[in-house]
């Protein structure tokens, strides 16, 4: 499952590359009923405090939440934040190391960054609810939200839908051809809080809408523009996004959380010091490799319970603009 020479062309080319069916759908379960038993645990709170009339256990599982949030949109969003956990990288159960190690996809990513492998800190599962706000990304390359030092080396980005995301339901649009340009000038304080790159400072080539199927993987640099909007369909548009970088790029899986002084020099640092990355594999010593599910919820939980502060990168208020 490599990429083959015309994949990686197309990937450096482009910026990004939809690998169908990396996937299948007995692979997505794991995570599928991860999500689905916090969603259960979860909704026995308003459910019994009255704010729910039911649990919606009969709902496949794109629809459940949506179903939730359509009757209590509060009840509907903290479970979707209980999903994502503190930080929004909280999620660290048995399925999402799986997930991250899943091999045809490791095999892609070898082809992109070479055998040694991190697995960046940075990782997300994203519960785009129908007409959250919250669930709009906007314009933005991944590298924004890294320290500047490393704009220079390539994060992959894998996005991965565990439903069939939609031009409806807010599918990703990319823009492609421009991640050998450099980094955007981003704003802080854009649409929802997140970094922004205004329309106006965007690139002139024209976004692309990458609707996929679950199971579907689509493939991004760190420098490659891209942004999703609305969810005007009845559904949660379900997904996970990874990151991988090879071990030559800077990272903390060797670090104590305490190393990350104020005074410490940025440029010293790993590409996002907040949280914890790991290593995937290591032709070095192999037995430093995360394998095991208790081994990468104790390398999360080192981070997350004494994260280190994210030294700024010089970006200003979009409001100020
Ligand atoms: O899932 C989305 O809608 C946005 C994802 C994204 O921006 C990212 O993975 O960097």
């Amino acid at each position: 499952m490599s990429l083959s020479a015309n994949e990686l062309g197309l990937f450096h080319a482009q910026g990004y590359l939809l690998k169908p069916g990396l996937f299948s759908d007995e692979d997505l379960q794991p995570l599928r009923a991860a999500i689905t038993e916090i969603i259960d645990r979860e909704a026995r709170v308003p459910c019994s405090e009255g704010e729910l009339t039911q649990l919606y256990t009969d709902e496949p599982f794109g629809k459940r939440l949506a179903r939730i949030h359509a009757e209590s949109p509060a009840a509907g969003r903290r479970i979707a934040l209980a999903v994502m956990g503190k930080g929004g990288g909280g999620f660290k159960g048995p399925a999402m190391l799986q997930t991250i190690r899943h091999a045809p996809l490791l095999s892609c990513i070898e082809s992109l960054v070479g055998p040694d492998i991190v697995g960046s800190s940075v990782y997300r599962i994203r519960p785009k609810l129908p007409g959250w706000d919250r669930g709009e990304v906007p314009w933005h390359q991944d590298a924004g939200y890294t320290l500047a030092h490393c704009d220079r080396h390539l994060i992959v980005t894998c996005w991965l839908p565990l439903v069939d995301a939609t031009l409806e339901n807010g599918c990703l649009h990319v823009i492609p051809n421009v991640h050998k340009e450099g980094i955007l000038r981003h704003f802080t304080g854009g649409h929802a809080g997140f970094l922004e790159v205004p329309h106006e400072a965007l690139p002139s080539q024209e976004p692309v809408a990458v609707p996929m199927n679950a199971g579907d993987a689509l493939l991004l640099t760190n420098l490659t523009p891209h942004a999703s909007f609305a969810n005007t369909s009845d559904v949660v548009r379900w997904s996970v996004d990874l990151r991988y970088q090879g071990a030559d790029v800077p990272n903390n899986t060797s670090e104590d959380p305490a190393a990350y002084t104020p005074e410490r020099d940025p440029v010293t640092m790993a590409c996002y010091p907040p949280e914890a990355d790991f290593v995937i594999r290591d032709s070095n010593n192999p037995a430093g490799e995360v394998r095991s599910a208790e081994h990468f919820r104790q390398i999360r939980d080192r981070y997350e319970n004494n994260r280190p502060a994210m030294p700024g990168r010089g970006w200003t208020p979009l409001h100020n603009r």
